[in-house]
């Protein structure tokens, strides 16, 4: 038996209708990047704020080192298939060097003003073969338009234009849903359709993050997990970013949801999101990197990983280490798949996929996926195994699969697997499904 013997019997699953929304290929591809890098950095990174004035003096901002192949280099050895980085984070500052206003990179020493990090991240993302996505606060601190009305709405639009059309390919476009006063005191009511369009028409592959999609949903908390109940659905009508009191219905999702909306679980490997020399020695551990890993990508989300490049303009070493180890415990994780070695076996009326092997494996991680372009079905299964003719014994167990679920079980030598499908919301269709010892 081989990998064609589980692909023939996963296929074999009667060929269905869609059940209930299904992701666009946007989406399918987005899902696929499983992993990303978040970068926070800006004139924060010099001043040690969270959340900049806007009155920040952009000669602040002097990364004497920067070097974006750097950060390329540390996001794949890790295994992190993108890069979103903060163009501009609440305090307006830009990162490129915007015609549109004085708050930016071409007002710093910087390379002399001369400098662009969209256009060098842009670059070293490309030649890396990994994505490459903006963060654009709406809420602007510094730009006197903000809370002004469809004056700032437009400038907000200009800049969306600026960043998606001079940099080649846009992954993600990151809106965060904060909207604070501006520096006149005043708030402003921000035109989310509009917004979307904009993108569309710019970057029409790139997936839109926000509480409320259009693509892509927050997850509803900054800790690193998913939830275990995770639908890939929510009724976009019911929402908007910054959307106060619904964090937990983010979080799972909603079951009836009119439409296929993924989750994105964001946090940072720091306490903060921008780099600060006092967290220095709070980096994450690959431990605890690795846990987040399970409980977020295992649950079927896709994670963005905040790591903060530094004053420097480089990710710091204590970063790029915990990232490094993080990177080598998941691949020995995931290195050795013996689902292929196994004779499979799809009982429909059981709903129950058995694999069955001449020897003897140890499973430590467990990896299924539904088949997610026919809409996802499966409330609710569990995992079995057994040694010989034992008995049955339950490794793991579940509610949701949908893009995927990933299980560290308690190693066990077992000849047998079963995956039983216990309530399907139609017939369970199943994709890949691994066994990793
Ligand atoms: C939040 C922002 O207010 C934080 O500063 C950070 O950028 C985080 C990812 O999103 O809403």
């Amino acid at each position: 038996m081989g990998a064609l013997a589980l692909a023939a019997v996963l296929a074999s699953q009667s060929s269905q209708e869609p059940f209930g929304p299904t992701p666009s290929p946007r989406q399918l591809r987005f899902q696929a990047l499983e992993q990303c890098m978040f970068i926070h950095f800006g004139v924060n990174t010099f001043t040690g704020e969270e959340w900049g004035h806007g009155t920040e003096d952009p000669s602040s901002f002097d990364p004497k080192e920067l070097d974006c192949k750097q950060w390329v280099a540390v996001a794949k050895d890790a295994g992190l298939r993108g890069i979103v980085v903060t163009a501009k984070h609440h305090d307006g500052f830009c990162l490129w060097p915007s015609s549109l206003t004085e708050h930016s990179v071409k007002y710093s020493p910087w390379r002399s003003g001369k400098g662009d990090v969209l256009a060098e991240l842009s670059h070293a993302c490309r030649e890396g073969g990994i994505g490459f996505g903006v963060y654009l606060s709406p809420w602007d601190r510094n730009n006197p338009k903000y809370g002004t009305g469809d004056a700032y709405n437009e400038y907000f639009m200009a800049q969306l234009r600026d960043v998606l059309t001079h940099y080649g390919r846009v992954s993600e476009v990151w809106f965060d849903g904060a909207c604070g006063e501006g520096a006149n005191g005043k708030r402003q009511e921000y035109d989310w359709q509009r917004f979307v369009a904009v993108v569309r028409e710019c970057q029409p592959d790139a997936v839109i993050f926000s509480d409320a999609g259009p693509d892509i949903r927050w997850v509803g908390n900054e800790r690193g997990v998913g939830c275990e109940t995770n639908w890939c659905r929510l009724s976009l009508a019911e929402f908007f970013p910054g959307i106060p009191g619904r964090n937990d219905v983010l979080c799972t999702g909603q079951r009836d949801g009119a439409d296929w909306i993924q989750a994105e679980v964001d946090v940072s490997i720091r306490p903060g999101w921008f780099w600060r020399a006092s967290e220095d020695d709070k980096v994450k551990t690959p431990e605890a990197l690795e846990r987040i890993w399970l409980e977020s990508v295992g649950r079927g989300c896709n994670l963005l990983l905040n790591v903060p490049v530094d004053r420097r303009g480089l990710v710091a070493p204590q970063d790029a280490k915990a990232l490094h180890e993080w990177g080598e415990r998941v691949r020995n994780r995931t290195a050795k798949d013996v689902a292929d070695h196994a004779t499979p076996d799809w009982d429909a009326a059981h709903a129950t996929l058995t694999l069955s092997w001449s020897t003897t494996v140890m499973p430590r991680t467990i990896r299924l996926e539904e088949r997610v372009e026919l809409g996802q079905r499966v409330e609710s299964f569990r995992i079995d195994a057994r040694s010989s003719d034992g008995p049955w014994r339950e490794l793991a167990r579940g509610t949701t699969i949908g893009p995927r679920r990933i299980f560290a079980v308690a190693t066990a030598p077992a000849t047998q697997l079963r995956f039983v499908v216990e309530s399907s919301r139609a017939t369970p269709m199943l994709g890949r499904v691994s066994v990793y010892e």
